[in-house]
């Protein structure tokens, strides 16, 4: 790892550990970071964690619906690492005060049973399917005044922060178009549909086996795969009550503290 790479890891591990904000990697002058430079930073802050004692429990794909990626103004997926450090247990707590500026979106959760890597069909894909759940993903970027750059986001985990998963179930025939609705304290403040993810959130799972696989990764047995935000991602504020719930899915839900 080079002398940048290696500043960049410390500093997006200490504004993650510490709540505080740091200007973006690209606007430091002379740091000219590659997209594959980036993910090199993000393995080496996610190896911090691992070195502090969190699992690695599986990946997220990002920007695979078209509403996050307008809101983030971007054409190309990104994924990334998750944690039990960041793990929100259904109906428990998360202390906003952990995060820098936390904002949540809907999501749709799979369970592998069998590994895959690579390029895989759709099919394959399913079939290599556990269970499928409700999920809400918590986003925190480590960065002020943050002007959208996908290298600064890739080194970031791609926003990971914290994640809640409501109950699993069998993977039901149709996934391609489940109603999804985020509510604050019961009032919906987002809605949805599981096709605004690649039109079918299977998709998402090849995807993150392709792109994961190129970077000598997989999806391994037992992992678990956010699929990507269906809607655009919410402010959270201390005080809020937040539930997702999707059709014949059922519901993820946790207190923001
Ligand atoms: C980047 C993370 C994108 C998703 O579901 O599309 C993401 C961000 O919004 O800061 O998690
Ligand atoms: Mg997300």
């Amino acid at each position: 790892m080079s002398m940048i790479e290696q500043a960049a890891v410390e500093f997006l591990d200490r504004a993650q550990r510490d709540a505080a904000a740091i200007d973006q990697l690209t606007s430091v002058s002379g740091w000219a970071l590659t997209v594959g430079q980036a993910y090199h930073i993000q393995a080496g802050v996610f190896q911090r964690r691992l070195a502090r004692g969190e699992r690695m429990l599986g990946l997220k794909m990002g920007f695979t619906s078209r509403a996050k990626m307008i809101q983030m103004g971007v054409s190309e997926m990104i994924w990334g690492r998750l944690s039990d450090g960041m793990l929100v247990e259904d109906g428990g707590d998360f202390t906003v005060d952990h995060a820098i500026h936390p904002r949540v979106e809907p999501e749709v959760a799979f369970l592998l049973r069998r590994r895959l890597a690579g390029r895989v069909s759709v099919a394959e894909a399913l079939d290599a399917v556990e269970a499928t759940a409700p999920a809400l993903e918590i986003v925190n970027s480590r960065y002020r005044n943050f002007k959208f750059s996908l290298v600064d986001v890739v080194a970031d985990n791609c926003s990971a922060c914290g994640f809640a998963i409501g109950a699993w179930n069998a993977v039901p025939k149709d996934l391609s178009n489940l109603g999804m609705v985020l509510s604050f304290d019961g009032k919906p403040v987002r809605i949805g549909s599981s096709a605004a993810i690649l039109g079918h959130p299977a998709r998402s799972l090849v995807a993150a086996a392709r792109l994961a696989g190129e970077a000598g990764l997989a999806l391994e047995r037992g992992m678990i795969l956010l699929a990507g935000g269906a809607t655009e991602a919410e402010p959270l504020a201390a005080g809020r009550h937040v539930r997702v719930e999707v059709e014949g899915l059922g519901t993820a839900e946790f207190y923001a503290r």
